[in-house]
Parts: C-alpha cells; structure tokens; sequence
C-alpha cells in the first residue's frame, strides 16, 4: 500500500514536472522572455516598462493596435506606421522615427518616512539579456516595400539616446525581405556590440538610407517581441 502510495506520488511529481517546465536541471538554460505580445496595456510592455513612437521631425510615425491572423492563429498585434523623410531636419537627413519598448525598469522616488526622512531612490533596473542568444520578432509589411533596422541599447547607448542598430530587417527572415505575409525575424545578440547584462531597450527604426528614393511612407506590422 505504502510503495503504490510512494509510486503515485513520484507520478504525479513527473506530471507536475512536465507540465509546468519546472526540471531543476532547467535552470542553466534561459526560457525565452517575451517582451511585447500586443494583448496588455497600449502604453506599457509585458516587463511592464513603457513603449512608444520616437520621432525626430520631419519623419513622424504612429502606432495603434489591430487584430490580426499569425500563423492561423487570432491575435492582436502592433500597427506602425511611418514617414521617413528624405531631406530637412537634422544634417538634412530627413530626420528620423520608430518605436521602441523598454527593456529597463524606471527607477523611483521613495516617499520619506519620519524613520528615513532621506531615502534612497530605486535606481534604474537594466535587463540582464545575457542568457539570450536572439531577438525575435514577428512582422509583415502592408505592401512589401517597407523596410526598417532593429536598434538595441544597453545603459551607455540609453543614457545617450541612441542605440546600435541591426542590418537591414530582411537579412533575418526567410523571405531576405518583408513580404505582406507574417515571418518570423530572428537577429542574433552579437549583430549588437554592446553590454550585454545591462539592457536598456529594442527598437523598430526608420533611419539612414533604408529606401532607394530617400524617403518612403509605409505601414509594419509586429507582434510578439521576445529574446530567446
Ligand atoms: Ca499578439
């Protein structure tokens, strides 16, 4: 009786293990992290971190939420769209627009209390990415002339403003561009030369000289940002 009680146990233990993922051996390997599903809050990622356009005139760009089909599946997903000047703005570059979603927590002032009249503000927590070896992402074009590059900041690259950026989207999908369908991007940690442990933000991003005639209007599609 005791042994069929003690084999139970050890079954239903399997069964917990494999439905939930919880191995002990698992542990040295990272679990994807997504990022960004598109199903939450307009304003804040699944990190809970703040997401927007960024836009240096003349360029601008909007964002808005669709529904839309991925992989046969129903789902909501994140419409940009863009307007990438060619000329004026900054060294007559036409300026430039995106949008990104932050990997970093913000930090927070911390209400003094007559115990701790000066506390301490929480400072800034910047993602370890570390055990990731890529982003992902999901993405279509509306007609399959758009184009874009992929930025990534650690804590140097933010507290400037800027990032470093990928190469063009279309070397990391099947297609080697954006077509109208869905494809998944896949572009590896070390196309970024940057501190890994301390990540800031990813960014979709309309800059430089990513169109034949200069400038180019357009609408992208994405869902589901993740590192894995
Ligand atoms: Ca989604």
């Amino acid at each position: 009786m005791k042994t069929k009680r003690f084999q139970k146990f050890i079954l239903s233990s399997l069964l917990f293990l494999l439905a939930t993922g919880n191995w002990p051996v698992a542990t040295s390997f990272a679990a994807s992290l997504l990022v960004d599903d598109f199903e939450g809050s307009e304003t804040k990622n699944k990190l809970g971190n703040r997401a927007n356009v960024f836009i240096k005139a003349p360029s601008k760009a909007m964002v808005s939420r669709r529904g839309d089909a991925v992989q046969g599946k129903q789902t909501h997903v994140l419409m940009l769209r863009y307007e990438k000047k060619a000329t004026g703005g900054p060294y007559d570059s036409g300026g430039w627009c995106g949008y990104y979603t932050l990997l970093k927590s913000p930090g927070a002032l911390v209400a003094p209390t007559p115990d701790n009249p000066n506390p301490a503000p929480i400072e800034e927590q910047f993602l370890d990415g570390s055990p990731y070896k890529a982003i992902t992402l999901w993405v279509r074009g509306e007609k399959g002339d758009e184009n874009f590059v992929v930025g990534l900041s650690d804590r140097h690259w933010d507290q400037v403003g800027d990032s470093v950026k990928s190469q063009e989207i279309g070397k990391y999908l099947p297609a080697g561009k954006l077509t109208t369908e869905w494809q998944k991007a896949t572009i590896p940690m070390d196309e970024f030369f940057l501190d890994y442990g301390q990540l800031a933000s990813v960014a979709v991003v309309f800059e430089g000289d990513l169109f034949p005639q200069g400038g180019h209007a357009g609408v992208v599609y994405v869902d589901d940002i993740a590192l894995e």
